[in-house]
């Protein structure tokens, strides 16, 4: 047997855990620190560990702020599609888009950064918000011979969830640990979310 036929074919992708996500933070996610210790422990479980990060620039595209007459949760057009407005958050090498300060880091074999293009979010791992522009994740999963995704992170309706809609619709095998997630849960969106990932085939576990 060879080497190669012998790693572990699945991933823990563990999305955003980052100090702004986390209560404190410029986009606090309730209860986001509460999923560290359980994220810490899973990762020792798993040979290939990635992390994400989400790392704008100041002034990007998805924040309010950067819409003279728009407020934090607007909703607006934008040449791909809906976008909503969040507060200023994740700004490349500042403390909020570092990683918690808990997490532990160390593990991981790559760190997937989304969201540094100014004019087009990502909340997917996979592909920023244009669907088609790739992060060059799937193709590290590829040459990695990975087939299975366990997904956790923040939040579980906006970067867990389009990242575990993309990697099902590339064709991976993908879980999302529910229990090593948090929601914003902005009018639904959470509820939509999980209907979304069931239906793509989305496994949803605790
Ligand atoms: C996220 C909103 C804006 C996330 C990132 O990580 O879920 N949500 N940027
Ligand atoms: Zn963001």
């Amino acid at each position: 047997m060879t080497a190669a036929a012998k790693t572990d074919t699945r991933a823990l992708i563990v999305i955003d855990v980052q100090t702004g996500f986390c209560p404190g933070g410029n986009l606090a996610v309730p209860g986001g620190d509460e999923i560290v210790p359980g994220i810490n422990a899973l990762m020792v479980d798993f040979d290939h560990v990635i992390l994400t990060q989400d790392w704008h620039p100041a002034g990007h595209s998805s924040f309010a702020s950067s819409h003279p007459g728009r407020a934090p949760y607007d909703v607006i057009d934008m040449p791909y599609g809906a976008q909503v407005l969040w507060p200023d958050h994740c700004i490349q090498g500042t403390r909020d888009a570092a990683f918690y300060p808990d997490l532990h880091t160390d593990r991981a074999r790559a760190v997937i950064r989304k969201g540094f293009n100014p004019a087009v979010d990502s909340y997917s791992a996979f592909f920023e918000n244009d669907h088609e522009t790739p992060t060059g994740l799937e193709g590290l999963l590829r040459a990695l011979n990975i087939s299975d995704l366990t997904l956790v992170g923040l939040a579980t309706d906006f970067c867990v969830n389009f990242s575990a809609l993309d990697a099902a619709q590339l064709g991976f095998d993908v879980a999302v640990r529910e229990d090593l997630s948090r929601a914003i849960d902005l009018d639904g969106s959470l509820a939509a979310a999980r209907t979304a990932m069931k239906k793509a085939g989305v496994a949803l576990v605790d």
